[in-house]
């Protein structure tokens, strides 16, 4: 085979992280093992030593899971990647990692939920101290910054609201205070959007998400840029000890195979279903980045290479309206997540981000009649079929109000 470095995308995400094993086959084992036999004691105290390479225990690492590690380095860009037992396990290893005692976080107020609490609880427990900014605004980011401050935060497109932040403006803003900026990439998948290219200089996922794709398996990712750095990060992973299994690591390697096919279609569907919401009467505003009336639609084409999936809507008739939608649709499965083959609807307010609060929900433009989707693979007259079923109901609703 050529240089995987070499190829296009697509191809990347066939080929990479596999190597060559016993037997020859295609894909890689699954090396279902807690632990590995060494060759004799002094072969156990030189891989111990790192004066050898192998494996010692599936927590400090198994070729199952660096094949998959190793195909997200790819795909991101990076020198390497730690896998980790979830996304959230991902954040927190990043956090770790990164801070200490008197630090300061900037971070992004459209964040997932608990990425928001984990910093407003067990980080601040151990006295790291948040600064919470809306990431599109670039002034706010720069005015956040003081001389503790050691980590930048971001996701972009952020959850729920699909707000977008400039990774180069607020790279060169990280860069110039000697702090580092990390990006949650869950929401593109590095199909969409490579955060490295713009400066970025940690990069997570929820692999939960887009890159296994089927909503079968729980993992996260942290990809790093350099070889200190990685090593620094494994052994705090190797400590705090999220790490993902090799079995769940062998289902995202499999998903990670067709996720530039999954996202093409993801994006094109997403697209027609986010036009005809924009023309319902029902809806008061859609939230999606590839409509021209998004706030930061111009951002959002410099350095995403497609609109992803997700659609955040609001309903005329608020919350009352959504939950009759939501009870009324039967492609679109009323269910958290995202980013798997099935279409999902959730109601962010009292479920995905229901731990932030309703101040801080309300801070980061998380309105409680907020409606989100993830589209999925089927066919896209199927989902505005459904949805049109859905909306006709909200429109009972509002009658009923009115009387
Ligand atoms: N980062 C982002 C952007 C996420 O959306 C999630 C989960 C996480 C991190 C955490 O990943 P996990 O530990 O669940 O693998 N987001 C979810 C969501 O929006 N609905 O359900 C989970």
């Amino acid at each position: 085979m050529e240089n995987i470095e070499d190829t296009y995308f697509e191809t990347k995400c066939v080929h990479s992280g596999i190597k060559d094993y016993e037997y020859g086959p295609v894909v890689p084992p699954i090396y279902q093992t807690s632990t590995f036999k060494f060759k004799s004691a002094a072969h156990g105290a030189a891989l111990f030593a790192g004066e050898e390479k192998g494996y010692i225990y599936t927590r400090m690492g198994n070729p199952t899971i660096e094949a998959m590690e190793d195909s997200v380095a790819e795909l991101e860009g990076g020198h390497k990647a730690l896998g980790c037992g979830s996304g959230m396990a991902a954040v927190h290893t990043v956090f770790a990692a990164l801070t200490q005692t008197g630090d300061n976080v900037i971070c992004c107020r459209a964040a997932y939920g608990p990425t928001t609490t984990l910093l407003n609880s067990i980080m601040k427990r151990y006295g790291v101290e948040t600064t919470f900014v809306d990431a599109s605004n670039i002034e706010e980011v720069q005015n956040a910054v003081n001389g503790r401050t050691r980590v930048i935060y971001i996701e972009t497109p952020g959850n729920p609201t699909l707000s977008i932040a400039d990774i180069e403006g607020i790279a060169a803003i990280a860069h110039k205070n000697g702090t580092m900026l990390v990006v949650d990439n869950t929401f593109m998948s590095p199909a969409l959007q490579k955060p490295f290219e713009f400066g970025a200089d940690i990069v997570l996922h929820s692999m939960t998400k887009f890159l296994n794709g089927h909503a079968d398996v729980i993992g996260g990712v942290v990809v790093v840029k350099d070889e200190e750095t990685y090593r620094e990060f494994r052994k705090v992973l190797n400590q705090i000890g999220g790490v993902i299994d090799p079995f769940n690591s062998f289902l995202v390697h499999r998903g990670i195979k067709t996720l530039a096919l999954r996202m093409e279609r993801h994006c094109e569907s997403a697209m027609k279903i986010a036009e005809y919401l924009e023309s319902h009467q029902a809806v008061s505003n859609v939230m999606f980045p590839g409509l021209p009336g998004h706030p930061q639609y111009r951002l959002a084409r410099k350095q995403q290479k497609g609109p992803g999936g997700l659609i955040s809507f609001k309903l005329k008739g608020g919350y009352r309206a959504g939950q009759n939608m939501m009870n009324n649709v039967k492609l679109f499965q009323l269910a958290v997540s995202l980013g798997g083959v099935e279409s999902l609807i959730q109601h962010p307010a009292s479920m995905t981000h229901a731990s932030m609060g309703r101040e801080a929900r309300s801070d980061a433009g998380i309105c409680e009649g907020l409606v989100r989707l993830s589209v999925g693979i089927e066919n896209v007259n199927d989902l505005i079929h459904d949805l049109e079923r859905g909306l006709e109901k909200v429109d009972d609703v509002r009658e009923a109000v009115m009387i």
